[in-house]
């Protein structure tokens, strides 16, 4: 541990997503998205769950933004909902109601001033595009040009920090790869090619639209957030071990942030992959767009593995029996070396940790416990983690401007329905009122914010 402070105008605040928290799956014209098609697919959750209430936020806004205040956030990242906003996706017929939540929202959070940060899309599609192709067609690029306009036009006057996509390796992973997050296709050899292409060029696009007809109006900061592990060679003498380990990172991180931090390019071991696709497909060239689009980098961060072999399955660090996320292993130190390796690889960006945490299950020690208010194990992840990151910006110049820890409360995990749980806050969905009820980590992560460090 060492001691000392982040900058003055450091970030602190907690992350969301629309789908995960708001409800009111089908409120006050709302339309549906491929999240609502999905959870409400026979099977597709781990517990039968789905989003249609979870948190209630819709409702409950107010409490949310209370809680936010209690933790001394200084910023909130939340995701909008595009199906409530377009529930056609045509910003010439927007839904009325859902442009007043969100207002309302944003000025609440203001008026507590707590700065927004808003993620445009957090996975869920509205249905009527995915029925037109969703990211699997070119189309897609102008729907969320369009949508995102819509976005600034009438929140930008407030909002000026904004994610346009989040994690599109994971969403062109489980959602088109392996079909295990909605729109739930099982297609690794093609499908999770051409979406990270169509998101991709959305982002750019889109960043583009922001500079040329809002940027100096509205003088906000706008990027992508990309989701990365840290990754290490088992044993660091292999050359096989060094080379799986840095073929893990570039398809994980580099895949995505190549194209828009560095070189417009995708790393060499993407682009052979993506060329022989390519071929494969009876194209002439390789498709890669000359990015670069961005303000800050956005950075969701958890994990650290071990790599022995570029075809075997990545190993992971300990299995803890608390750490029911089966992708989630805790490793600190991870955390200062992807950090260090994203400022030196992509020529020192400005850094925003836009998702941190970790989830927890049944207590092994408390078993009856489902609240875990006690969540020991999550206030030493913040603490240590967090200390890394420190070391990080002090010890090492990385240009870290904000922390966003995942989540400010129990929410519906994806796959995992509720089974997993990763708020500072426990929520109750057997409740109707969903109380929200804080865990120790709030008080933690508080007494860090206040202290701006350690
Ligand atoms: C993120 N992985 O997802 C998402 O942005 C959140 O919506 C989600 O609730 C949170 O992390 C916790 O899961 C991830 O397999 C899902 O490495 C999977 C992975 C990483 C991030």
């Amino acid at each position: 541990m060492i001691k000392g402070h982040f900058r003055k105008d450091f970030m602190w605040g907690a992350a969301t997503a629309s789908y995960q928290i708001e409800g009111a799956w089908d409120k006050d014209g709302k339309g549906q998205s491929i999240w609502d098609t999905y959870a409400h697919t026979e099977g597709a959750i781990e517990d039968g769950t789905n989003g249609d209430i979870t948190c209630d936020t819709y409702h409950k806004y107010l409490e949310d933004i209370k809680m936010l205040k209690r933790l001394k956030a200084t910023h909130y990242r939340f995701s909008l909902s595009w199906s409530r906003l377009l529930p056609t996706a045509d910003s010439s017929a927007p839904n009325a109601a859902g442009v007043a939540f969100y207002n309302k929202f944003i000025d609440g959070l203001l008026a507590n001033n707590i700065k927004p940060c808003v993620t445009l899309y957090h996975w869920d599609l509205p249905q009527c595009v995915q029925d037109k192709g969703g990211w699997q067609s070119e189309d897609v690029v102008e729907k969320f040009k369009e949508y995102a306009d819509f976005c600034f036009s009438q929140f930008g006057d407030r909002v000026k920090l904004w994610v346009t996509i989040n994690e599109p390796h994971v969403q062109c992973g489980f959602g088109f790869g392996m079909g295990i997050h909605a729109p739930g296709i099982k297609d690794p050899m093609n499908a999770c090619y051409q979406v990270s292409r169509t998101m991709l060029l959305s982002h750019a696009h889109t960043y583009r639209m922001y500079s040329s007809k809002y940027r100096a109006k509205q003088n906000g900061l706008i990027s992508i957030t990309l989701n990365s592990d840290w990754c290490e060679p088992k044993d660091p003498s292999n050359p096989d071990h060094v080379k799986a380990a840095q073929f893990y990172i570039d398809a994980t991180l580099g895949w995505f942030a190549h194209p828009i931090f560095k070189d417009g390019d995708y790393p060499d071991s993407m682009k052979e992959h993506i060329l022989e696709m390519s071929k494969a497909q009876g194209l002439k060239n390789s498709r890669l767009p000359v990015l670069r689009t961005y303000d800050f980098f956005g950075l969701n961060h958890y994990t650290t593995r071990l790599a022995e072999q570029i075809t075997d399955e990545t190993q992971a660090f300990a299995i803890h029996p608390d750490m029911p996320s089966f992708w989630l292993f805790i490793v600190p130190t991870g955390l200062r070396k992807l950090l260090n390796y994203i400022s030196k690889t992509y020529g020192d960006p400005s850094i925003i940790i836009t998702e941190n945490g970790c989830s927890t299950k049944h207590s092994v020690n408390n078993p009856g416990d489902t609240k875990q208010l006690e969540d020991e194990q999550r206030c030493r992840f913040i603490t240590s983690y967090l200390n890394e990151a420190l070391k990080a910006h002090l010890l090492d110049g990385v240009d870290l401007r904000g922390y966003f820890l995942w989540t400010l409360m129990d929410n519906f995990e994806w796959a995992a329905g509720y089974t997993e749980r990763f708020g500072l806050y426990h929520v109750d969905f057997e409740d109707p009122a969903r109380t929200r009820t804080p865990r120790k980590s709030a008080a933690t992560f508080t007494k860090i914010i206040e202290e701006n460090g350690f």
